[in-house]
């Protein structure tokens, strides 16, 4: 078959050095034919298949393993020789010990640091594996005995927390059996792990991203180049220059910091071209438990010729939603029931926010077959809505920019009837207000004037393409606010960046420079975040759940990671009941590093 067999190659033939196709078939690691256990049945699968460690004890070793993902080896990051990391499979109620033991070599590029941190999960503040925060770090040639109760069941990962380890390789996937009967039945049951590979040092990878922002996106007009366009003319100037938003002709390709232009996407730790295949019989009901443990990547995941009924989000049942494709943003758990049927093998297809690559692998009746990759869609041109501007031309205010100026605020291309705020009840109630710490910050390009919830949007890219596809607002916990309290008190939280530069915070502060967050221990409070940036960030809380707020400021899903669009404005429920220091922050890997990141803690 032509090469659309393994989907279309970006678009742009003048990109230098794209492979194409991924070379190799990634060895990952010291990978053995094992299947999910406990059912024999799964024991049939093709090399890749994660390894599944069950039980209550572990002995997890964190070395470097040489990988070939691409045609050149490079070194990874592995637990016990493999990438992913095996899947662990716990049970709810036990007790598990893990040992996780330091052994990367001497002069590793990755450090002589490393940590797991448990995604998702309560327990002890020094259980949560954050150097600098819940712990010290585990040294070279040194181990850690982690040891806490579970707490709850569901799809859950692990990953490292130190450096750039997890772009690395460390990361791997967490299945808890809940004590409870499922409110669901299938008769097969697979991790579909997602994640970016990149042969460069990510150390390199994030220096080149502070010299040059733009780097995966310098092919297109961009919003950098409409950025820098306002800054020296001014934003009126700007737009009229392009007389309609709809001829700038920008693309989502610059809503994500590093795509497929860096990245080689995995599934299970296998490209495309390697084909990870879970294997049906027809009639069967299959439970694909989505992780997104990538670094920097939102995918867009679909199977064609089958509805997905999504069942659980960040681990938690939600209310059956079928859909045909929905938003994983980096760090997001869903789980899916697919009943397939009529077809030998069906594509799973997940490409990228930016729309600049896929990996995809089959549900297939043996191994082997392959259905249709369907190309990457085409790079929809963005709206003033897209980039948070609002859907009635208000939203950012370019005045803030770069400089740092707030005096020549330039509102002439606002509206500010503020038509789309409606049905926003609380937080809001007109032009946006913004912290102190933003104004004539250096590090704060930007400022949303209009911000709205945006929870029946399925985003940019996804909008009217002919599909059914998930947003936040089909999301509904199966089970009432868990904690019952009205919050008692409000945290506004903004998301800021300054993106030629490649900086990222909270309230313009970075996390070198900010104070913790304090939260009173037992309290239920209220955290409202302000996306300032034309980026999106997933952001997640350690140690506490996020319970996301409808518009109205009801109980609407229980999560561990918000994923917050371009302009939006969101607000979630956190019952303060974890005592100790917290990790809060943006799941964007190169994102935390720059600063997006704050210390919760909370206390008596
Ligand atoms: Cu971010």
């Amino acid at each position: 078959m032509s090469s659309d067999f393994f989907g279309t190659p970006p678009d742009d033939p003048s990109k230098p050095s794209r492979r194409r196709f991924v070379q190799g078939l990634a060895a990952t690691g010291a990978v053995a034919g094992l299947g999910l256990w406990p059912r024999p049945v799964w024991a049939v699968k093709s090399p890749g298949h994660p390894v599944v460690l069950s039980g209550t004890q572990f002995d997890l070793a964190i070395g470097e393993t040489p990988i070939n993902i691409t045609g050149r080896t490079r070194p990874a990051i592995t637990v016990n020789g493999s990438l992913p990391a095996p899947v662990l499979r716990w049970r709810e109620g036990d007790t598990v010990t893990l040992r996780v033991a330091n052994q990367l070599p001497q002069g590793s590029i990755h450090g002589h640091q490393t940590s797991i941190h448990w995604h998702g999960l309560l327990l002890p503040a020094n259980m949560d594996g954050v150097p600098g925060i819940s712990f010290s770090g585990i040294d070279r040639g040194e181990a850690y005995q982690y040891q806490f109760r579970i707490a709850q069941g569901g799809t859950y990962w692990y990953h490292s927390h130190s450096a750039f380890q997890e772009q690395a390789g460390l990361y791997g996937a967490i299945i808890i059996d809940p004590i409870a009967p499922e409110p669901f039945s299938y008769d097969r049951d697979y991790v579909v792990l997602l994640s970016d590979w990149t042969d460069l040092d990510p150390t390199a990878l994030f220096a080149r991203l502070k010299k040059m922002s733009e780097y995966d996106n310098y092919y297109k007009l961009t919003v950098r180049d409409f950025l820098r366009d306002a800054k020296n003319k001014g934003l009126a100037a700007t737009v009229a220059d392009r007389r309609m938003w709809g001829e700038m002709r920008m693309t989502p390709t610059d809503l994500s910091d590093v795509n497929a232009n860096t990245y080689t996407y995995l599934m299970n730790g296998e490209t495309s071209l390697a084909n990870w295949t879970g294997l049906f019989r027809s009639g069967e009901k299959v439970r694909l438990r989505f992780i997104n443990g990538s670094s920097m990547t939102h995918f867009d995941v679909r199977i064609p010729g089958l509805k997905m009924t999504v069942v659980a989000a960040d681990g938690q049942y939600v209310h059956p939603v079928t859909v045909d494709e929905f938003r994983i943003a980096t760090a997001e758990t869903f789980d899916v029931i697919v009943e397939p049927s009529g077809q030998d093998a069906f594509t799973i297809f997940a490409q990228d926010l930016g729309r600049t690559g896929h990996v995809a692998g089959t549900l297939a009746v043996r191994e082997g077959l392959r259905a249709p990759v369907p190309a990457v869609d085409p790079r929809p041109i963005l709206t003033m809505d897209d980039m948070g501007h609002g859907g009635m031309g208000g939203g950012h205010d370019m005045a803030a920019m770069a400089g740092g100026s707030t005096a020549a605020t330039d509102h002439s291309g606002h509206d500010m009837s503020g038509g789309s705020m409606a049905g926003m009840d609380h937080g809001a109630g007109g032009m946006q207000q913004h912290p102190a710490s933003e104004q004539g910050n250096p590090l704060v390009d930007m400022q949303t004037m209009m911000p709205v919830p945006k929870l029946s949007d399925p985003g940019i890219g996804l909008r009217d393409n002919g599909r059914k596809v998930l947003a936040y607002a089909d999301l509904k916990s199966t089970f009432a606010d868990p904690d019952g309290r009205d919050p008692g008190r409000e945290i506004e939280l903004h998301l800021t960046g300054h993106m030629e530069k490649f900086a990222w915070s909270f309230d313009g502060l970075k996390f070198s420079s900010a104070e913790p967050l304090r939260l009173n221990y037992g309290e239920r409070m209220r955290i409202v975040l302000v996306n300032d940036t034309m980026m999106t960030h997933p952001i997640h809380l350690h140690g506490m759940w996020s319970d996301l707020e409808d518009e109205q400021g009801n109980f609407m899903v229980r999560k561990h990671t918000i994923d917050m669009p371009p302009g939006s404005k969101r607000s979630y429920r956190v019952r303060a009941d974890a005592l100790g220091g917290w990790a809060y922050h943006c799941h964007l890997l190169y994102h935390m590093e720059a600063g997006m990141m704050r210390e919760v803690r909370v206390e008596e």
